[in-house]
């Protein structure tokens, strides 16, 4: 099926993938030796380990340099990986994370060009344009979500509504009255919204223009994504970012919704194995590790995000031949070890969003029993029609529940439907899994 793919930057993002490799090496080298000279961090990581930019010959010598982790920003808390003096820097930012400091992350001005042309490829690859209105509810703040959206939409001339989370009736009452055509928000406050949506007895089909969701930060299963473009009647794109690299910007989905199409010229991808740290190939799944460079305030060279994920490098049919990332299947650090097994929520939650009778809202509590064993259980919400049903009804479903997830997860898992709306709502990343053991995995 033809669909119509529109490019911001075809010079950049249709490049031949040889120019674009011969490109991405020469900045890598530059990138290597400017924070050898700048940073003292990696001046001593290098003189360690031997190496230097000179050692970078092709693309592939890259793994002849360690790692840069989150530890490493935690120990130069806040500044202290900069590579520029703070008169250069025009922007910083920080993300909370769930454990220990903030992971401060800042921009100089040409950080600030080069986030905002990132973000102008994003909404240009959802099919956004300057005719549209964008309905901005990620966070404003510290929060890169918010004012990276913000930028990217100002860059390609779109209206920008900077509504940013909360208050969702009001929310409903802006997309509807300001005829708002583009959503952009994590995918479970995506849900919050059509539900207070429905709440308010708006059609959407009828009463709501919009037509694009870009809705990231966050994993979110396929199953995930057909409950919101059901409920709000839009396409919906997943973008990717972190803030350490340059916060949403990352990549991001075409029409072909074939994987996500990394910004290769600004940021270089490798896939490792989680536990060896050795490179592995396209195709392969692994976690991924970004080197940015292009970056002037904290360039990271090897950094490794924890995520989950495939590459693929075959041109898309939407003409672009940057390298394109499956959506991101959970963090290493995400997984649960129950029982000895691995478990990773986005299992649960491929399993749950299967069955009609629930709804996309779940919480995942891990405990371990007196007797040492590992206990797994899963709230998850009924739908209306259920809880209409009694509680019979709502037990037949339990076991269906169960027992699928126990096909899936080879761990047996205590399900319990609970009363619709009773579990909390997010504004923001969704909180999704309580570990209540004491022994950290
Ligand atoms: O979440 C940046 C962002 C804002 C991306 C808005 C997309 C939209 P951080 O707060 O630093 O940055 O969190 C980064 O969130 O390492 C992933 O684990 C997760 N993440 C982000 N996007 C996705 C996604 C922003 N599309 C961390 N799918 C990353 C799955 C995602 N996980």
């Amino acid at each position: 099926m033809a669909k119509k793919a529109l490019i911001w930057n075809e010079e950049f993002e249709t490049m031949p993938r040889p120019e674009l490799e011969k490109l991405q090496l020469e900045r890598l080298k530059k990138q290597v030796a400017y924070v050898t000279e700048r940073v003292p961090f990696y001046k001593k990581l290098y003189a360690d380990a031997g190496v230097s930019a000179d050692d970078i010959k092709s693309l592939e010598d890259i793994a002849k340099l360690p790692f840069t982790v989150k530890q490493n920003l935690r120990d130069h808390y806040p500044f202290g990986m900069y590579a520029v003096p703070m008169s250069e820097i025009k922007q910083i930012h920080a993300t909370s994370g769930t454990t220990g400091k903030m992971t401060v992350t800042c921009y100089t001005e040409n950080d600030m060009e080069v986030w905002a042309e990132t973000m102008a490829r994003v909404y240009t690859a959802a099919g956004a344009t300057s005719d549209d209105i964008v309905h901005n509810a990620y966070g404003y703040g510290l929060f890169t979500g918010g004012l990276g959206f913000h930028l990217g939409a100002r860059r390609i001339g779109a209206a920008v509504v900077p509504v940013s989370g909360g208050l969702t009736k009001r929310q409903v009452t802006i997309l509807q009255d300001f005829g708002c055509t583009v959503l952009t928000a994590t995918p479970s406050y995506t849900l919050v919204i059509a539900e207070a949506a429905k709440e308010m007895g708006i059609d959407v089909r009828k009463d709501l223009k919009l037509r694009i969701g870009i809705l990231g930060a966050e994993p979110w299963t396929p199953e995930m994504r057909e409950e919101i473009e059901e409920k709000l009647d839009i396409e919906a794109y997943d973008i990717y970012g972190l803030a350490e690299i340059i916060g949403p910007g990352v990549s991001v989905e075409c029409p072909y919704h074939n994987g996500l199409h990394i910004a290769e010229d600004h940021f270089l991808p490798e896939i490792i194995d989680p536990d060896t740290g050795e490179p592995l190939g396209y195709e392969q799944e692994g976690e991924l590790v970004f080197t940015t460079l292009t970056k002037e305030g904290l360039p990271l060279i090897r950094y490794r995000t924890r995520d989950r994920t495939v590459l693929h490098a075959e041109k898309c049919e939407c003409g672009r031949t940057m390298v394109r990332m499956e959506k991101v299947r959970g963090r290493t650090d995400d997984m649960l070890v129950v029982r000895g097994v691995n478990v990773f929520p986005s299992q649960i939650e491929h399993v749950l969003l299967s069955f009609d009778e629930v709804e996309p809202q779940y919480m995942i509590y891990v405990d371990r029993e007196k007797d040492r064993l590992d206990t797994l259980e899963v709230h998850v919400e009924a739908s209306d029609e259920l809880f209409a049903q009694g509680a019979e009804q709502i037990q037949e479903v339990e076991k269906k529940i169960a027992k699928a997830m126990q096909e899936v997860l080879v761990v047996g898992a205590k399900i319990k439907v609970v009363e619709p709306k009773s579990i909390e709502r997010s504004m923001g990343k969704a909180r999704r899994i309580v570990d209540k053991r004491e022994v950290g995995f």
